[in-house]
């Protein structure tokens, strides 16, 4: 059922074992998964968000982080209206890596996404490789908010994907986005929009579910973008 006004189209990216999957399992179904459980290609999960008065559905993609993969998640870069760069605070690595995922999301995103960046595991604090200010500093140069987040306690987590929806939301509101633009990936809803005066007629959604790669890459195929 499409009842909301707006749904979003979210990305999560990042190296593998970062914790996207946590991340989004944890936003979806409030539950934590202590296995690594890599990623094949992309899953998603979906949510629904109510924003001041307005009905927001998260359509949220998660990539697997494996480089294996890298050209299969490039292709859902597109479509994307907010990016989720995910590190983990435990692995330095991770953080430095960063500027990879960011230039990925440059180089295939359109240009009106909304981007984070979230430091993950901070219920690991005696084993952290990544001080909070460096992290706040390296965001705030590349001009994005920082989250700290724990996948496992749920800490913030809600946070980001609500902090993400409003700045969207925001975006909208003032005219910065077109949302009847499917391109960048929103889609409206059977709630209806009123804008300038026109009633924008609502377009038929896909369930929530999470799905294989080969049939997300159908899906997609059928999908435009920027
Ligand atoms: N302690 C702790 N462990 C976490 C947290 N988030 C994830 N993990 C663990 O980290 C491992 C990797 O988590 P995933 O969510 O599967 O990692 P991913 O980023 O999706 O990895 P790929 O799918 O391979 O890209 C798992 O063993 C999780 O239980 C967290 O916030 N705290
Ligand atoms: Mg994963």
């Amino acid at each position: 059922m499409n009842i909301y006004n707006y749904l979003f189209k979210f990305i999560i990216v990042g190296d593998t074992n970062v914790g996207k999957s946590c991340l989004l399992l944890q936003f979806t179904d409030s539950r934590f998964r202590n296995e690594h459980d890599a990623t094949i290609g992309v899953e998603f999960g979906s949510r629904n968000l109510k924003i001041n008065d307005k009905q927001i559905k998260l359509q949220i993609w998660d990539t697997a982080g494996q480089e294996s993969f890298k050209s299969i998640t490039r292709s859902y870069y597109r479509g994307s209206i907010g990016g989720i760069l995910v590190f983990d605070v435990t692995s330095r690595q991770s953080f430095e890596d960063l500027q990879k995922w960011y230039q990925e999301i440059q180089g295939y995103a359109c240009d009106k996404i909304e981007m984070v960046i979230v430091g993950n595991k901070i219920d690991l604090e005696d084993r952290r490789e990544v001080q909070t200010e460096e992290a706040r500093k390296y965001a705030q140069k590349q001009g994005f908010a920082y989250f700290e987040t724990s996948a496992k306690t749920g800490e913030n987590v809600d946070n980001v994907f609500e902090t993400m929806a409003n700045q969207v939301l925001k975006k909208i509101d003032s005219g910065e986005i077109d949302p009847t633009q499917e391109v960048y990936g929103i889609k409206i809803g059977s709630i209806g929009i009123k804008k300038k005066n026109d009633v924008v007629q609502p377009k038929e959604q896909p369930k929530a579910q999470h799905v294989t790669t080969s049939q997300t890459q159908q899906q997609e195929k059928n999908g435009g973008c920027c």
